[in-house]
């Protein structure tokens, strides 16, 4: 990577999200020719004994206990936000403040409030903003935002979307952050339906109208033992703690163009394990994407002549596919993990250019106010309009 031109990287957290992401940032330039070479210069969090574990077997420089001092510092330039939702907030503002290029992970805030003052804050810094809903950047996902726009939908009369996970069915798995409103903001509606508003706005375009129910199953559960990360741990002494966010969000949509559609999301969906699934229905064809099966987007086309027509299934790791020639030869698969080098990818272009990259903090507003219209609607009963 002689000659590439370094970008100082400060990632705030180091879980699941701290893996995918770091995968990314090495990987980017070496698959993929970036302006930049990203130098894993600081890991931040909280216990030094797991975080230094981290650092050292994924390269990272240093180790830093203090996100402040952290994003503050003169030798970093892209603070990489990877912690749990409630702490964004403040890390982006303070980072955004301090010049630095923002990388996001979603969801990008509790509500709609902290979501405006971050969009304002990376405005008036001037800085590149970056929120992270990988799915975008799947091949198969990307072939099929090229398909609508090429026209071979039609017009689009239906969104279909679930994300259906099965992770918490047991009533003995712990009360992990997840699960409490002032750590997550919500439950599943947060975390899986704001990829889907993400894919549906990508896709389809803008919400106006939503209703939306919500369920409560599991009402109490063992408190994790203490460092435990998030999807492991037990009980802590038999004790036991208040689910604060609901366990399922189903909810209607009506798109400003006229689309209806539906958003499901639950972690109660036994054999889903991250079923992530949308359909587009249109007046000239449709498609249909299965993130368990992500190399691959089914489309039905009303051009086929009509003895032959039928939903086919296209293996999308041709070269001519979005980011595939960087890849593997056809058939090939690709993986979770190369959305977010994808990510990192586009994230480096659009700061070399300084050219915005999407979805950034402007549509992390708008799908805080597609969600937060949700949790209103599913609390009164009622059909709300999306504030616009
Ligand atoms: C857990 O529910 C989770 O990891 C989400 O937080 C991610 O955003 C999703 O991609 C997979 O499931």
């Amino acid at each position: 990577m002689a000659g590439k031109k370094k970008l100082n990287v400060a990632m705030i957290g180091y879980n699941f999200m701290g893996r995918a992401h770091t995968q990314a940032w090495r990987n980017a330039p070496i698959y993929f020719d970036t302006a930049y070479e990203p130098v894993l210069k600081v890991v931040c969090g909280r216990h030094e004994k797991p975080l230094n574990d981290f650092a050292a077997r994924w390269g990272w420089r240093e180790t830093a206990t203090d996100w402040r001092e952290v994003v503050n510092r003169d030798d970093i330039d892209v603070v990489d936000v990877a912690t749990p939702t409630a702490t964004h907030h403040d890390i982006a503002i303070s980072a955004a403040r301090a010049g630095k290029h923002i990388f996001c992970e979603k969801p990008f805030a509790t509500n709609v409030a902290q979501a405006k003052a971050m969009l304002a804050a990376v405005r008036k810094a001037g800085i590149t903003h970056y929120l992270n809903h990988n799915y975008r950047r799947c091949p198969a996902v990307v072939l099929a935002k090229q398909l609508i726009d090429a026209g071979k939908i039609g017009r689009i009369f239906h969104w279909r979307g679930a994300y259906l996970q099965s992770w918490i069915v047991d009533p003995n798995f712990p009360l992990v952050w997840q699960l409490q409103k002032e750590h997550a903001g919500s439950g599943p509606h947060g975390d899986l339906n704001s990829h889907n508003v993400d894919l549906a706005r990508y896709l389809v375009g803008e919400i106006k109208a939503v209703s939306a129910t919500t369920a409560s199953f599991i009402k109490e559960r063992p408190l994790p033992s203490a460092g435990s990360a998030a999807f492991q741990g037990g009980a802590k002494g038999g004790k036991r703690g208040k689910v604060t966010v609901e366990d399922a969000c189903f909810m209607n949509a009506e798109f400003v163009n006229g689309a209806l559609g539906s958003f499901n999301a639950t972690r109660f969906a036994l054999g889903r394990k991250n079923y992530n699934f949308f359909e587009v229905y249109g007046s000239r064809g449709a498609l249909a994407f299965n993130l368990e099966r992500m190399n691959e987007l089914e489309f039905f086309s009303e051009d086929d002549p009509s003895c032959a027509r039928g939903f086919r299934t296209i293996l999308v790791t041709e070269s001519e596919h979005p980011y595939i020639s960087h890849w593997w030869p056809p058939g090939h698969i690709i993986g979770y993990e190369h959305e977010f080098t994808h990510a990192v990818v586009d994230f480096l272009e659009a700061v070399s250019k300084g050219k915005p990259i999407y979805p950034n903090f402007q549509d992390g507003l708008k799908i805080v106010q597609v969600l937060e219209a949700g949790l209103k609607s599913a609390a009164t009963g009622k059909r709300v309009m999306v504030a616009r």
